[in-house]
């Protein structure tokens, strides 16, 4: 085949990379260069989309994971018409639509937000097998492929390890992942840092891998015709490719290969830019064009997409017109629409664990929603995700007819697979783990609220009373460090986070309400090993009804006849601790007391200022309860409120023990109150 065109596109690609970079005065170029070979061929021969509505959900996607090489996507999506030259001209800068690193932008074709390495080709796991689970329900004419690029630090990256183990077990032949291996990373030439052999790593994880020259097309082109036609596992294609592609100094000598040109730009890292342009090229006085022979091509292989894409639209309605409601269905799942559902109806046991109540919910969900994943991270019997199970099975290769993902011991990757399930569209998302463990998966949550990915996180074991394994398994700072992304906006102004620790069982019908009903943001849903007494119903009141107040954040749990003396505020399950202790203050010290139970400050603070004062007055002390620092309560006590909350990591013995000794009982609540009431008075 006659490569002249494709290859002068593959160097107007380098061209605009480097321009892009030289004229921001900050960014990588040198991987960009070396990798405009593999992403040209993706985009014009094999990639299935339709560049005038690259949303279109049965698209094949790709998913860059070193976000640092997003010159080369920009570039990319210049030439398939979805970017200008005037928006790549103003790469970085404020309010440009090409940010340093790619942000989630689908309707321009950047499927998601890359920079903490390792993650995006982890996503694109998830939509790999998002892709499975709809072919199951809906045929296998959901047949498109994902596509992702990984370097040499995704690879290094830890989270390569449950991604590699993961696609190869599920047998993901839908996935095809290009490792840009330039030998070359940010500080280091990589055999500094390793002498791992990665084709053997990855055959003996069961991919199919192919080790190429990475900038030579026809290499590159048969690759993926084989990667295409492998059954029963993903395939890796290792591209052997040249950091800094073209790149030369002012003596017109080779500058490719240096660690350099990984993350500045050229003229700056030694090269000459203008010789590097002229030597690609291009017109070193006016880089950012598209020469007139690759724009010529490609606006053939838009219309040749544009076709392709509509006789595969055409395939689809008719199967909608001999469907009909599959195809509704299918409809519906992709629109993101929350499934409607009566909470109130979901009975639960009394004074039962907020995990356990959890339980009753997903076996609800596992027999009533068609379309929702569940994954543990091995600890489904733990953290109750057993109750979908109960009624699914578990993925298997070959059988994606089950809506369960045992990830095994990974939590960052079922995160980041989460991630990408929620991604792919088409599927609600749940994945659970312990609360402590919520340390691990940190870097793929804050993705997901960067992204207002609907994920659902389902942390139990949420404090010290995991008991007797001890401070390693208990819960302490993590409510209020996860509780920070609440405090935080994403892009479109919303919290980044909804966090939600219920106060009992029915309260926890109305936290996965409200999780399933946030379809804009993560939910983190925080539950109880332990047993916890139901809050009492109001009178002429039923508890769901009073648990619904929980969609303001904080509600009057129990008030007080007449204006309170003090306020007793906390969540989860210190509500029933402070409920008992306000009890006896009242036998026993006379006191008027109000529990507020408040399962999200972060909401309750958009709540109107009327209700937020009519809940917590601000000429009342207020006393704060939590099983976790005393900062995650100190925002709702205010500057003359008073917390009692952990001083150090927990210890092991069993959980009533440590109520005990660590002062979570209702008679060292009613001496707190007393001892900070007579501090307020002063
Ligand atoms: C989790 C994470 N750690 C560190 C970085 C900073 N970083 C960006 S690129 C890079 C080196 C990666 O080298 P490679 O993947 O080989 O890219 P190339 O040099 O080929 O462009 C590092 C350490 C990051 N983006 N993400």
């Amino acid at each position: 085949m006659d490569n002249t065109v494709i290859n002068r596109a593959a160097d107007n690609i380098r061209i605009l990379s480097a321009a892009m970079v030289e004229k921001a005065k900050s960014g990588h170029p040198g991987g960009a260069m070396g990798g405009a070979d593999f992403i040209n061929i993706l985009y014009t021969e094999f990639l299935n989309y339709d560049p005038s509505d690259m949303a279109w959900p049965f698209r094949d996607r790709f998913f860059l994971d070193p976000g640092h090489m997003s010159p080369m996507l920009y570039s990319q999506l210049t030439l398939t018409g979805n970017f200008t030259l005037e928006e790549i001209k103003n790469f970085r800068q404020w309010g440009s639509p090409t940010p340093g690193h790619p942000e989630l932008e689908v309707k321009r074709g950047i499927e998601n937000t890359s920079g903490p390495l390792g993650q995006g080709h982890t996503m694109a796991i998830g939509a790999a097998i998002a892709a499975k689970f709809l072919a199951a329900r809906f045929g296998n004419w959901i047949d498109h492929k994902i596509y992702t690029y990984i370097s040499d630090g995704g690879v290094q990256e830890e989270i390569s390890q449950g991604a590699g183990r993961i696609a190869s077990i599920l047998g993901l032949d839908n996935l095809i992942m290009f490792y840009d291996s330039n030998d070359i990373q940010l500080s280091t030439e990589t055999w500094e840092v390793t002498i791992e052999d990665t084709e053997m790593k990855y055959k003996a994880w069961g991919w199919e891998v192919m080790t190429i020259n990475g900038n030579d097309a026809d290499a590159i082109r048969n690759a993926l015709k084989k990667a295409n036609q492998t059954s029963g596992r993903p395939t890796l294609i290792i591209g052997k490719t040249i950091m800094g592609k073209g790149a030369v100094d002012d003596n017109g000598q080779s500058f490719e290969r240096k660690c350099s040109t990984h993350g500045m730009p050229l003229g700056e890292a030694g090269a000459s830019f203008k010789k590097s342009i002229a030597h690609l090229g291009g017109d070193p006085e006016n880089p950012f064009q598209i020469f007139q022979d690759v724009a010529d091509y490609y606006t053939k292989v838009r219309e040749q997409k544009i076709k392709q894409a509509a006789e595969k639209k055409n395939k689809i309605v008719s199967w909608e017109k001999s469907n009909p409601s599959p195809a509704v269905k299918l409809k519906l799942f992709f629109s993101g629409t929350a499934p409607s559902i009566d909470y109130s109806k979901i009975a639960q046991k009394e004074n039962i664990a907020t995990r356990a109540a959890s339980a009753t919910l997903l076996s609800y969900f596992a027999q009533n929603i068609d379309n929702m994943i569940v994954a543990s991270a091995d600890l489904s019997n733990s953290d109750k995700t057993d109750g979908f199970l109960k009624y699914t099975k578990a993925f298997r290769k070959g059988d994606f007819s089950g809506a369960f993902l045992q990830a095994g011991v990974s939590e960052l990757t079922m995160a980041a697979i989460a991630n990408g399930i929620a991604l792919h569209g088409g599927v609600i998302v749940a994945c659970g783990t312990f609360f402590v463990f919520s340390d691990y998966m940190k870097p793929a949550v804050r993705l997901s609220a960067l992204m207002g990915l609907p994920v659902k996180f389902i942390w139990t074991h949420d404090a010290f009373r995991v008991g007797e394994d001890g401070p390693t398994h208990q819960p302490v700072e993590q409510e209020a460090q996860i509780r920070l992304l609440e405090h935080l906006k994403n892009h479109h102004g919303k919290n980044s986070l909804l966090v939600l620790r219920p106060a009992d069982a029915i309260e926890t019908n109305v936290a996965w309400k409200m999780a399933m009903e946030n379809t804009e943001t993560p939910t983190a849903l925080l539950l109880s090993r332990q047993n916890i007494n139901d809050i009492p119903v109001k009178p002429g009141s039923t508890r769901f009804n009073d648990a619904l107040e929980a969609t303001k954040g904080a509600y009057v749990a129990k008030d007080s006849n007449g204006t309170p003396d003090i306020i007793l505020v906390a969540n989860g399950s210190e509500v029933a601790t402070c409920l008992a202790g306000a009890e006896k203050l009242t036998a026993e010290k006379g006191l008027k007391v109000r529990v507020v139970s408040a399962i999200s400050e972060g909401l309750f603070r958009n709540q109107p200022k009327a209700y937020q004062k009519s809940v917590l007055p601000d000429n009342i002390p207020i006393f704060g309860l939590t099983a976790g620092l005393p900062v995650t309560l100190q925002g709702l006590v205010g500057p003359f409120g008073k917390v009692f909350g952990m001083q150090s990591f927990g210890f092991s013995a069993p959980y009533k023990i440590l109520d005990e000794k660590l002062g979570y009982t209702a008679e060292n609540v009613v001496k707190q109150v007393e001892m900070y009431l007579a501090e307020y008075k002063k």
